[in-house]
Order: structure tokens, then sequence, then C-alpha cells
């Protein structure tokens, strides 16, 4: 029996979503933008006409326990009601991320999660449904439905916050990603933004911050001007770290070595090398280069970093649909 498999790659916010004003719908505070990147994917199929008598979920060929299988699920009825099934459902789903990198993502994850529902349930959402429907899964897996450089416009309410792309990244961009630590982060976005958002003085500044910084980047992105598409990345990546610190109890993803590879960033744009950093919900340092000075910039982290600490990722497409027997 041939089985349809849904790739998605993960994408790495350059203007970041740090803060819901819905939690049960996953409606953002603010709008964000980002780039798919190829080198982190996952694979997913879902099958209604398995013989399991409950949702049955494997992971990296590993059963799943109640609580990860329960949260998807609760996702997979967004599929369900919709078309009518009633029946459990197999899912099998894998992530392919270079060894030791620790950077599975819930973006990947739920939009290839969405992409394979969406085939077996017949449903056929069109892409900007089916990113609105990836949303209430994780809202950075709205814009892992396509590839290059994607917006999530926070709408005005859950039936226009959707992704949207913006340009398909193929120019000479890349990035060199730092994985500092691979271990799970203690604290998850989840908790991490709702705290931010309740408790941090900073929060007003920084929505109004990243309002101005979407449309300065869309207005780069335009005219391909790396440099300024940099500035902006980093400066709001700051800010949106800086807006943790106001938490309270402060919040901090960073580790000894993510200040490390950001000096060496730093260090790097003096000897004339372009080349700008970004920090998620962890410790790792993601670089925004030139792809073609990404070989470069690589031979430079290794004098500090291992071998395997260094990927170097190009822009990755949308969502795929695979064939295998
Ligand atoms: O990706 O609570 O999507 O814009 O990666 O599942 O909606 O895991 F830097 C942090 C991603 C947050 C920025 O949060 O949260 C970004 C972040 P959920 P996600």
């Amino acid at each position: 029996m041939t089985e349809k498999k849904v790739r998605a790659y993960t994408n790495i916010a350059l203007i970041k979503y740090w803060g819901k004003r819905n939690e049960e719908l996953i409606l953002p505070t603010s709008s964000s933008l980002s780039l798919t990147l190829d080198a982190f994917y996952t694979e997913t199929s879902v099958s209604f006409n398995a013989d399991v008598d409950q949702d049955t979920f494997y992971l990296n060929d590993h059963l799943q326990d109640t609580a990860a299988t329960q949260k998807v699920s609760r996702f997979l009825q967004l599929f369900r009601e919709p078309a009518g099934i009633s029946s459990s459902a197999l899912i099998k789903s894998t992530n392919f991320v270079p060894t030791a990198a620790g950077l599975a993502s819930s973006a990947s994850g739920m939009a290839a999660l969405a992409g394979a529902a969406n085939l077996a349930s017949g449903l056929d959402l069109n892409p900007r449904d089916l990113s609105l429907v990836a949303r209430r899964g994780s809202g950075s897996a709205t814009r892992s439905i396509y590839g290059g450089f994607v917006e999530w416009q926070m709408g005005t309410t859950s039936a226009d916050s959707y992704a949207v792309p913006i340009d398909d990244a193929s120019w000479d961009i890349g990035m060199v990603v730092v994985v500092v630590n691979h271990h799970e982060k203690s604290i998850s976005s989840r908790e991490g933004m709702k705290n931010t958002v309740a408790t941090s003085p900073f929060y007003a500044g920084w929505l109004e911050s990243t309002a101005k910084d979407l449309i300065e980047i869309k207005e780069a992105i335009r005219l391909q001007d790396f440099q300024k598409l940099g500035e902006i990345t980093e400066s709001n990546g700051m800010k949106m770290h800086g807006t943790m610190l106001g938490a309270n109890p402060p919040l901090s993803y960073w580790e000894p070595d993510s200040v490390v590879a950001m000096q060496l960033v730093r260090q790097l744009r003096k000897e004339g090398i372009p080349c700008y950093f970004t920090m998620d919900a962890g410790p790792n340092v993601k670089v925004l280069c030139r792809l073609s000075d990404s070989a470069k910039i690589k031979t430079r982290f290794a004098e500090v970093f291992q071998n395997d600490q260094l990927i170097v990722a190009k822009p990755g497409p949308g969502l795929q649909v695979l064939t295998s027997n």
C-alpha cells in the first residue's frame, strides 16, 4: 500500500512571535516573519483507516505516551470534525535533524502533522487555510506551510490569522546554526511568553517596536538589502530577549557559549564579513549570512565550537507531499 507522507521544514523567526492574545486559539499579540530552512524537517503520515482502536502516535519509531498522544489527538479533531471522521488514527512522525542538534521544533512537527491530516481527512484545505489550522497546533507552525520568507499576519480574528509567503529567498541568503546546547529547554516558549505578556513592563514597548521592525524588514527583503535585513533581525531578537528579562521572575535562555557566539558574530562584522545573530527560546545562536560567506563563517566558528555544533542551512521550501511504499 502506498502511504503519503508530508514533509515540513522548520523556520527561524527574524521578527519574533512572543505572546498570545488568545491562548486557546493561538492568536498572537503581533505579526512575525521568518525564514524557512532546508536543514531541519519533519515527515509525518496520518491514517484514519488503520486498524487501531485509539489514536496511536509514533515519533522516531517510538510509541509515545498518553500526554504526547493527547496533544496530537486534540489537534486531529480540527480535521476529523469538519470531515465527519470518527475513527482513530495512526500517526507516524520522524524528525530529521542533524545529530546532536536538538533543534526538533514544534514548527515543522505541527506543520507536517497538519499537512498529513489534511491529506488523510480529504479536507483538502488550501495552503492559507492549512496555515490557519496549523496555527492551532503551534504558533510558529503557521509559517512552516510556506518556503522562503514568510509573514504570519496577526489578523483580527481566528479567521484571518494565517501565513503569507513574502519572497522565495532564492538570493544569496543562509544561516549558520550554532548548537550551544541540545538539551530540552526548562521553560517552554508557551509558558515563557505567557509570563512575559503578564508581567514584563517592557511589553508595550516591544509591541510598538516590533510592528515598526516588520514594516522595515519587508522593505529590506523587497530591496534585497542584506545589511538592513540583518540589522533589523539582530535588533528584533535582542528586544524580545530584553522583554523576557523584564518578566517576573526574569527569564533568560542564554548560556555562556551563546554570548561567545554573539561576540564572534560582532568580531566577524568588524573584519568585514556581514553576518547577524538571532536567538529563540533556547541557548542556540542562528547566524544570518550570505550563503556565499557561510563556509568561511563556519570555519571561524570551528575554531571555538565543535564541528557537529555547526550546521549550515539554506532557505527551505514549503510543505511537500511524498509518496513511499
Ligand atoms: O518562532 O505556544 O510557536 O516567532 O521561536 O506553540 O504557539 O513554539 F523565540 C521564540 C515560538 C517562539 C519565536 O513559539 O509557541 C518565533 C519563538 P506556541 P512556539
